[in-house]
């Protein structure tokens, strides 16, 4: 996968270089470019802000270096057809919200290009221009407000790199994890059996793999349902059955009516 970074701050990517998205970038898989948008400027004070038309607080960003930067990084000599230019990733508290779906459909394509704003946003028309040559997305980590969208693009790059093929060791844990099956994830444990007077529950020790998967379904459900009211009301009723529903039951917790499964 190739991915671009357009951002006032290049310096904030330096992360990038650690970890499995540092050995991602050295075996290829991810082949990642940061660009500081003061490229595209050309007044002596490498100016990318001014006041907004209407009046209100802070500034915008130019649309002019913005459009010469997506111009360089996006031609459209780079897909004839239109179809292989990039898709334009820009974080905005506007945004659609970034989800594990989300990481996934992005994790399909060949060419991101991550648009970083500042101040209180970029100018419209440079997203507007852009819908006209390429898919441009929209997205937001959450209900919170950020300085700037560099740190969502650290965010959205670590979930989709960990979706790339051969990123993740054992790539099997993906579909256990969180978000993979709609619940949340049971408690983990390691070495030693007890710390500091805390026992790991004794069914984890017993070897019992059916009695283990048993409790770790249970605590999903009883966390999710205590934590995430809204999976569980997204969790196919079908889905559940009658230990699903007794466990939670157990919780204190109502589960979604509906036929129970077998
Ligand atoms: C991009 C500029 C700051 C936002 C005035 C503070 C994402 N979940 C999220 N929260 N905030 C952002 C985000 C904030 C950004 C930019 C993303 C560019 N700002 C602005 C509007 C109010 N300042 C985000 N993803």
């Amino acid at each position: 996968m190739r991915v671009d970074i357009v951002s006032i701050f290049p310096e904030y990517f330096a992360p990038l270089d650690l970890s499995l998205i540092g050995k991602a970038r050295a075996s290829g898989t991810l082949r990642l470019a940061v660009h500081d948008l003061r490229t595209w400027t050309h007044d002596v004070h490498r100016t990318v802000d001014d006041t907004p038309y209407g009046g209100g607080p802070g500034m915008v960003m130019r649309p002019e270096p913005w459009g010469e930067a997506l111009d360089a990084l996006a031609p459209d000599e780079l897909s004839p057809d239109g179809h292989t230019l990039p898709r334009l990733v820009v974080p905005s508290p506007a945004g659609v919200p970034f989800t594990q779906a989300l990481a996934h459909e992005l994790a399909a394509e060949s060419h991101l290009l991550f648009a970083c704003g500042r101040y209180e946003g970029i100018d419209q028309r440079v997203l507007d221009h852009a819908a006209t040559r390429m898919r441009v997305t929209e997205v937001s980590l959450g209900d919170y407000v950020l300085f700037g969208g560099e740190v969502a693009v650290l965010v959205i790059l670590e979930a989709v790199t960990r979706l790339l093929p051969g990123v993740l060791g054992n790539a099997g844990s993906l579909d256990e994890e969180s978000h993979a099956h709609g619940l949340l994830e049971a408690p983990m444990y390691t070495k030693p059996a007890t710390w500091r007077g805390h026992e790991v529950p004794e069914v984890l020790r017993s070897g019992d793999h059916g009695r283990i998967a048993r409790w770790r379904r249970d605590e999903a459900l009883l966390r999710t349902a205590a934590r995430r009211p809204d999976m569980i009301a997204a969790v196919p009723p079908e889905s559940l059955d009658k230990k699903d529903r007794a466990a939670l039951d157990r919780g204190g917790f109502q589960p979604p009516a509906g036929d129970v499964a077998k």
